[in-house]
């Protein structure tokens, strides 16, 4: 039996046993034979994560910029079943690479402060990919090499401006400003860095995490607003974290970082005209926008579990996280991550105003359970 046959009678078993794995479910064996050789092996490629992880949620991850395109009929199913669209849903990319339209749609209002609520950590971040090379999953180490010399020459043009000026700390080894794992530690828990991904059962089947930690690193700017991941899930996640309370300025400063960097890379991002920004994860395809509030609330964690604050929030379309991020526990003081699970088929600015709803709505169920009262949203 070839590899491919193996791989084959391993993806039946699963389908039969884990009917969540998203990735799994929608490899149909009939569209895979109809497919050249070299479309097969990328479909492969791209569900190898789900065939070693049973248990996974998703269940692949795209190998190039344009396997969403070229194997769409697989893709647009995955896409259809997480985000909860028609297999035929089309993503109107709002913020282009060049933002041509110009136009400023960022809701004025979206003030936390209307909510009562003290200053917030605030953060909204991106997933973008260069259409130039591999995702993250099909990098070798050379072309994980070229994406960390591409962004260290844009970090450079970076200390012109007083705004996004800053220092890179790679984590490549020998790289010359490579870090101590004392210096990654403390930026880790200043969640201004990402977690050691070579530990991730799902990254390391997909390949994300080879050759870990060579070409990582991270940017942060000298006020730490505004942060750039190199090589983690995609080859940049770009970000801005405040504390405050008005979420519309997030929003706004974000897209004027993206555009600087833009400016300072000679190079594109990844963009289809069916499913918007190509991210390495379908779960970010689209905006690959995540938006997030750090939200204190100690009446509806009590006992240390999220289990009702998520219990509210998912119908809300709202994910919760701890406070490490994804697959981490929630804060000792009943701190979550409040974030809307929406990046597909919907707007930036449409994303931040899910995120005040569903904390205004996550407020009201607090006072209510801190009352004594059932949470009636
Ligand atoms: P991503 O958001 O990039 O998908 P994670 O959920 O793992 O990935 O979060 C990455 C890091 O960002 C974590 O350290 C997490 O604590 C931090 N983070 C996310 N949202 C906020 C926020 N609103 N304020 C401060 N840190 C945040
Ligand atoms: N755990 C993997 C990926 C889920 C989405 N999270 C990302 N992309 N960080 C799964 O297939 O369940």
């Amino acid at each position: 039996m070839n590899n491919a046959d193996k791989k084959l009678q391993a993806i039946a078993a699963i389908k039969a046993t884990h009917l969540n794995n998203i990735g799994v479910q929608c490899f149909d064996a009939d569209y895979f034979r109809s497919l050249s050789i070299d479309l097969q092996n990328r479909l492969l490629f791209c569900i190898n994560s789900g065939i070693e992880n049973p248990e996974s949620d998703m269940g692949c991850y795209a190998g190039q910029p344009d396997d969403y395109d070229d194997l769409s009929p697989f893709f647009s199913q995955v896409i259809s079943r997480h985000h909860g669209v028609s297999e035929s849903a089309r993503h109107a990319c709002g913020w282009s690479t060049g933002f041509e339209d110009g136009s400023d749609r960022t809701p004025s209002e979206l003030d936390l402060k209307k909510l009562g609520l003290a200053p917030c950590s605030m953060r909204i971040r991106v997933g973008r990919n260069f259409d130039d090379l591999p995702l993250t999953s099909a990098m070798n180490m050379v072309q994980r090499f070229k994406l960390e010399e591409r962004m260290t020459t844009v970090f450079a043009a970076m200390q012109a401006s007083s705004a996004y000026a800053g220092t890179y700390h790679s984590l490549t080894p020998g790289h010359a400003n490579t870090i101590t794992d004392e210096q990654r530690q403390g930026l880790i828990d200043d969640h201004l860095l990402f977690k050691p991904m070579d530990k991730d059962p799902f990254l390391a089947a997909a390949g994300i995490a080879n050759d870990w930690p060579h070409g990582r690193g991270c940017y942060v700017s000298f006020d730490q607003s505004f942060v750039v991941w190199v090589g983690e899930e995609d080859h940049l996640r770009i970000m801005t974290m405040q504390t405050g309370h008005r979420l519309a300025k997030l929003l706004s400063d974000l897209k004027s970082f993206i555009q600087a960097i833009v400016l300072y890379s000679s190079s594109d991002f990844a963009l289809s005209d069916r499913f918007g920004f190509i991210t390495t994860c379908p779960t970010n395809i689209g905006t690959g926008m995540r938006a997030s509030v750090h939200l204190r609330l100690p009446a509806l964690t009590a006992g240390g579990s999220e289990e009702k604050v998520k219990k509210i929030a998912s119908p809300l379309g709202l994910s919760v996280r701890g406070l490490g991020g994804e697959h981490t526990p929630i804060g000792y003081d009943g701190t979550v991550d409040i974030s809307p699970r929406a990046r597909f088929c919907i707007s930036e600015e449409e994303i931040i105003s899910r995120l005040f709803a569903g904390i205004a709505a996550l407020q009201k169920a607090e006072a209510q359970c801190k009352a004594g009262q059932s949470t009636q949203l």
